[in-house]
Order: C-alpha cells, then sequence, then structure tokens
C-alpha cells in the first residue's frame, strides 16, 4: 500500500488535498503543518517542499507539491476520480489549471476582506472587486455544467473535487451565486459529500 504523508492544517489548502486522500479511502499519516506558526520554514518542512507552502505529499519517497498537481496524482494512480480517456484527463487538467488562473486570487480576496483579516483589516471594496471578477469564470461553469452536471465525462472526478474544493472558499465568502443556478447546486452537493465534510476543519 505504500507509505503517504499529507502535510498541511485542514483550514488551508490543504483540504484540497485531505478531501482527495478521503474520497480515495487511503491510509495516510496527517502532518498538520500551519502556515502562520513558522513550521512551514522549518528545515524538515523545506525538505519536502522549498517554498515553504502547504500542501505538500511525500508518497513513498516521492515529494511533491502544488495542491492540484497532488490531486491529478493521487486519482491518476489509484484510478479513481481519473477520467478514462486522454481527451477527458485533459479537461480535467484544462479545469485545474483554470481554477487556479481563473478563480482562486478573487475567491481568496472576498474570503480574506469579509471574514478571514481580522476585521479592522478588512476592505469591503477588495471583497467586492473579488467577487465581480468571479461573475465571468462563474458564468463558463454553469454553462459547462449544463451537459452532464459534471465537469468532465457523467460523474464526479477529480475535475470536479479541484475546482469546488477552490470554489469552496468563495461560499464561505457568501459570494452570491443566485444567477448561476448550476454552480450553485453542483457546489453544495460537492461539498456535501462525505470524504469533504470529513476534510473540512473542525470548528469550535
Ligand atoms: N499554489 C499552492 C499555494 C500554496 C499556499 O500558498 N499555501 C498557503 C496556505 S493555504 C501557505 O502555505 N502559505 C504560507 C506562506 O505563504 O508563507 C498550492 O495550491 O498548493
Amino acid at each position: 500500500m505504500g507509505n503517504l504523508k499529507v502535510y498541511g492544517v485542514a483550514g488551508s489548502r490543504a483540504y484540497r488535498v485531505l478531501w482527495m486522500v478521503n474520497e480515495l479511502g487511503l491510509d495516510y499519516e496527517h502532518v498538520p503543518i500551519h502556515f502562520g506558526d513558522g513550521s512551514a520554514r522549518s528545515p524538515e518542512y523545506l525538505a519536502v517542499n522549498p517554498n515553504g507552502r502547504i500542501p505538500a505529499i511525500d508518497d513513498d519517497g516521492l515529494k511533491l507539491w502544488e495542491s492540484m498537481a497532488i490531486n491529478l496524482y493521487l486519482a491518476k494512480k489509484h484510478g479513481k476520480l481519473w477520467p478514462s480517456t486522454l481527451q477527458d484527463e485533459a479537461q480535467a487538467l484544462q479545469w485545474s489549471f483554470w481554477v487556479m488562473t481563473e478563480v482562486e486570487k478573487p475567491a481568496l480576496a472576498a474570503l480574506l476582506h469579509r471574514m478571514f483579516l481580522p476585521e479592522d483589516m478588512r476592505d469591503p471594496k477588495l471583497a467586492d472587486e473579488g467577487e465581480q471578477q468571479l461573475q465571468k469564470p462563474l458564468e463558463v461553469l454553469d454553462q459547462a455544467l449544463a451537459k452532464t452536471g459534471y465537469l468532465v465525462g457523467s460523474s464526479f472526478s477529480v475535475a470536479d473535487l479541484n475546482v469546488a474544493s477552490v470554489l469552496s472558499w468563495a461560499r464561505l465568502a457568501r459570494v452570491d451565486f443566485s444567477a448561476f443556478p448550476r454552480v450553485k447546486q453542483w457546489l453544495a452537493a460537492a461539498l456535501q459529500r462525505p470524504a469533504a465534510v470529513k476534510a473540512a476543519p473542525k470548528r469550535p
């Protein structure tokens, strides 16, 4: 079975990877490296991810970082949530790059400035700008979901997981999805999957 370590606390981008390992039903050791306390800068951790960021994995000696790359690797390795054709595989890569380049930054702006930053550091204008910048990608996503209700093929795959895990920030930030009903429903269903619920940070 091998020896898998997942680095990074659930309340970070490591959530995306924890969700994936739960979907795959893998045995793993969770190493809850935090991003705010210097532990991601220790020499031991820098030997896993020289960027000093979470998440990362060590899979039987393979050290890998970048949340989307990790999830694509794990799905392909275990042959689950992984598309069965080259064309669908290409689309899973497409959606994973897309969500990082088109969605992550504005979603994070909305999250930081509506929820995560201390109140005196929040700038509502930056949150609203983030929400505004999400309109076009949300429209693209809504159209893409029209055919089967999933991003690639006709069942839940790594593409849905990668995109939904990033968009979970927009949902937390109370971005208005009412103009994108397919996205709203697809996102709610994805985030309610048992593996996603299990991976989510436990709130007191
Ligand atoms: N593109 C990377 C980003 C990783 C990242 O920035 N993680 C944050 C936590 S969510 C982090 O480690 N921040 C610490 C820092 O930047 O010093 C990925 O998706 O894995």
